[in-house]
């Protein structure tokens, strides 16, 4: 039946109600409207900035009028819902994305146009919202957008952060330093405060437990005293694309629970009074930069506590609506972890339905571990999670009651099904013993789970026969799967490289609209590769994304680019096992090899320009030598006549998401050479290959897939392979021949490092002492089969014709890697949601 209008005339409502801007006209007045009062601006004071912001609260209305319809038919059909809990959402800008999505950047081009100004300047504006370290929050991202474009009812979880990832500066001698990233300083336009969304969240305090009538203790326990602070929701609209469907990511801050503390103000201690403000402020004040590494601040478990306390409460809320039994809850709801960050969901949930809900423990667990799904992003021993078990008991009482309670029914169970197995109760143990005793958050969150997923095919392998063996033997195979990453083609083709994407629309003859939404079909692009017309066009798009690179570096640095070499590109996070380093020592290698050359033989080699980017995290010493090394490297081969042309070497700082959208599409080849079985996925690897640069890469992660994909021809594999590491490691140790003898190559590199020749010849040593000593990361193993590849990507080159049909072949077999692909991957198979049309 038909429901009954809530309020006043139902004619007076609707006949008011604003619908999403079509034509220029609409949108030129909604521009100027917001400049008028918004913005309380003239058209004699606006600057870029200010039409930048103008824009931005237009687009931002058409997507309220969307997200209002999206959350009031999920609101009205009810239908299962799943929530991404990531403490990373790295959305860089949104203007942009929001425009294409919506399909509306045309008439707002042309709007601002009329008013005087150039959409691409306006998109400039925009600052990155930069709330992740690297893939992990990227990846986060990418699902938002497909959750959205595909209708799923999914909506992320997370932290607004006052300060996101640092902004990377470069000293003059080569040194990162690290500066905040206030990126809320500019109004954001993409966020609507809550303030009436907010839930209370406790800490430290006192857990009694609960005693029945005969004085027992029971299950349940009451939580008591301690600080309270309160988590306020900022809401971020997630635009799916070619769809009214408009998601919401919830992002948490903290404020104090009263302003300050009556008390201490009426004793006279205002500075005390308030104090206790500021250290509830400082609970969302910034993201932990630390990628792949652990982290054991005690600030860093109140975030992830403070998120998944608050994150939980309003989904709980938002059940109770629904008016059904608890026992229904995994009927309605599915809950994502991102790594173990919010594995505090799991206690958390079971505090909730033991002390409030009064539910009995087997019947709470039931619920628990039907509604929580675990995705591992890394196999790394360094970066898994653990947290001192006194620090937990100091902070969350409660919670490290019910862990060690959570503990106890599963060793029972583990003992029952290999009786006397001690050793394998000590190994699955949810707590590590040591000084101080450990909790492992990986097992919580794999017992308390549904399900548990790697990030690539190799990397699920790895998951179930390295980290979680125990568990796969005890819990069945079954309950383990993999869902290979993906990429959002909508930002990472239509947004990044407008005129490719125009290509292929007209190549296939269909709108861009059905090709980024079954992104398989860029396979008929296929037959063109052999086609020399089509070909040219695909080439030059390539060398103008070449030119509009050179132009950012030259406006941005002043630096004067070659474009007409091949552009080699490694962008990511710096980390060993990433071996940013293997590719600087192979540039001082190739630099040292021309450097012997004759005028004759020089003639012949194929000029390079090798980039690079990425961030270190500020306390890990070996990733800022690594740095520090490439900018000098560069600064003394970037300086020499005789090899200049033919070799030269970028440190751009401060990569970013924006970044990376105007270096993916310039890439002729890009690097993806971790030490086998190291990295997870990847997902850089799948934007480049998209964008029809060809990958130089480690049999590793998702290489492989991308590689079964395009086919073995169509990439430049080398290195050993993941099976053979453990036993080269063992022979480092146990068996260690000099490296003069094991890799000769190598070791005149890392001499002439040694000597000084790109200055500081002390500084390096402990880097270079790194591969000396141990190399952990199988540097001298693997350089030689790496030069040699770096050899046949050159050889290939000088063949153009056959390197465009590569590139073009690359770029037609990605439609696996589209994000649409993954994120219904983890509707159907994990989370059992169907798509929501919104009419
Ligand atoms: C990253 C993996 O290193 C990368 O291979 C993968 O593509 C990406 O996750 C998305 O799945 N892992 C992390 O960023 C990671 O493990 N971070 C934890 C330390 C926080």
């Amino acid at each position: 039946g038909k429901e009954k209008w809530p309020r006043g005339d139902e004619k007076a409502w609707k006949d008011n109600m604003r619908d999403v801007d079509k034509d220029v006209p609409a949108i030129t007045k909604s521009f100027v409207s917001h400049v008028q009062t918004s913005l309380a601006r003239q058209p004699y004071n606006l600057d870029t900035l200010g039409a930048y912001q103008a824009a931005a609260l237009s687009v931002r209305d058409n997507l309220l009028v969307n997200w209002n319809e999206t959350a009031l038919q999920y609101t009205r059909r009810a239908p299962k819902r799943a929530y991404y809990l990531s403490l990373e959402f790295l959305m860089g800008r949104t203007l942009d994305n929001a425009l294409l999505n919506l399909d509306l950047k045309q008439p707002y081009a042309q709007a601002t146009q009329k008013l005087g100004f150039n959409i691409e300047d306006i998109l400039e504006k925009e600052r990155d919202a930069a709330l992740g370290n690297g893939g992990l929050g990227r990846l986060a991202a990418c699902y938002l957008d497909s959750s959205a474009s595909q209708e799923l009812p999914v909506w992320g979880y997370g932290l607004r952060y006052k300060y996101g990832i640092f902004q990377q500066l470069i000293s003059p001698e080569g040194n990162q330093l690290e500066a905040p990233d206030p990126w809320l300083d500019n109004q954001n336009p993409w966020e609507l405060p809550r303030l009436d969304v907010a839930y209370e969240v406790r800490f430290y305090g006192n857990a009694e437990r609960v005693r029945d009538e005969n004085g027992n203790t029971t299950d349940r326990a009451q939580w008591t005293g301690g600080q309270e602070v309160l988590a306020v929701a900022y809401d971020v609209m997630i635009p799916g694309s070619y769809t009214r469907t408009t998601n919401n990511l919830r992002l948490w801050e903290s404020k104090p629970k009263r302003g300050f503390d009556l008390n201490s103000f009426n004793a006279g201690n205002y500075e005390g009074a308030v104090e206790s403000s500021n250290s509830a402020a400082a609970i969302t004040s910034v993201l932990y930069p630390n990628d792949s590494t652990g982290f054991g601040k005690e600030l860093r478990l109140k975030q992830q506590y403070f998120w998944t306390a608050a994150s939980l409460a309003d989904i709980l809320r938002r059940f109770k609506n629904i008016g059904k039994p608890i026992q229904e809850f995994p009927d309605y709801v599915a809950v994502q972890l991102n790594d173990t960050h919010p594995t505090l969901a799991i206690p958390e949930l079971m505090r909730i339905l033991l002390d409030d809900e009064e539910l009995p423990w087997d019947a709470a667990w039931q619920i628990v571990t039907n509604t929580f799904f675990y995705t591992n992003h890394t196999v790394l021993p360094e970066a898994l999670e653990k947290w001192p078990v006194p620090l937990m008991e100091h902070l969350l009482p409660r919670h490290m009651q019910i862990i060690y309670d959570i503990n106890l029914f599963f060793l029972q169970s583990v003992e029952k099904k290999f009786p006397g197995d001690r050793d394998r109760l000590g190994r699955m143990s949810l707590i590590e013993e040591g000084f101080p005793k450990q909790v492992r958050m990986a097992f919580l969150a794999c017992i308390g789970s549904r399900k548990v997923n790697g990030v690539a095919e190799l990397h699920s392998e790895l998951v179930k026969t390295t980290i979680l063996k125990d568990f796969v033997e005890f819990e069945g195979v079954s309950k383990f799967g993999n869902v290979t990453n993906g990429i959002t083609p909508r930002r990472w083709l239509d947004q990044c490289n407008p005129e490719l994407s125009a290509l292929i629309s007209s190549t296939l003859k269909v709108d861009k609209s059905v090709w980024l939404k079954d992104l398989y079909q860029l396979e008929k692009l296929l037959p063109y590769a052999e086609d020399a017309a089509f070909r040219e066009k695909w080439a030059a798009i390539k060398q103008r994304n070449k030119e509009r690179l050179a132009h950012h570096v030259e406006t941005t640095l002043g630096l004067t680019i070659n474009t007409h070499a091949m552009f080699d590109v490694q962008i990511k996070r710096l980390h060993e096992y990433k071996r940013q380093t293997l590719n600087i020592l192979g540039v001082i290698h190739r630099y040292l090899t021309l450097k012997n050359m004759s005028k004759e033989e020089r003639e012949k080699v194929n000029p390079r320009v090798v980039f690079f980017a990425g961030k270190a995290a500020p306390a890990y010493y070996i990733a800022k030598l690594t740095i520090r090394l490439i900018v000098n490297v560069a600064r003394i081969i970037n300086a020499d006549a005789d090899t200049k042309d033919l070799l030269s070497l970028y440190f751009l700082p401060d990569y970013s998401v924006s970044l990376a959208e105007v270096l993916i599409p310039a890439s002729d080849i890009s690097q993806h050479i971790s030490t086998a079985g190291t990295e997870a996925s990847g997902t850089s690897n799948m934007k480049f290959c998209l964008n029809g640069g060809l990958l130089l890469g480690t049999v590793d992660g998702a290489n492989i897939e991308i590689a079964e994909e395009v086919g073995e021809s169509n990439v430049f594999f080398f290195g050993h392979l993941t099976p053979a590491v453990e036993d080269l490691r063992y022979q480092h140790t146990y068996h260690p021949v000099p490296i003069e003898e094991k890799c000769p190559a190598l070791a005149h590199v890392l001499n002439q490092v040694s000597a000084g020749l790109f200055g500081d010849a002390e500084v390096y040593e402990p880097l270079l002492n790194t591969i000396r000593q141990g190399d952990h990361y199988l540097l001298s193993d693997d350089f030689d089969s790496y030069i040699a590849a770096l050899a046949m990507v050159d050889e290939a080159y000088l063949d153009r014709t056959e390197w465009v049909k590569k590139s073009i072949r690359t770029s037609a077999k990605m439609g696996k890697f589209s994000s649409d692909r993954a994120i219904n991957e983890y509707a159907e198979s994990y989370w059992n949601i169907e798509a929501q049309h919104i009419s």
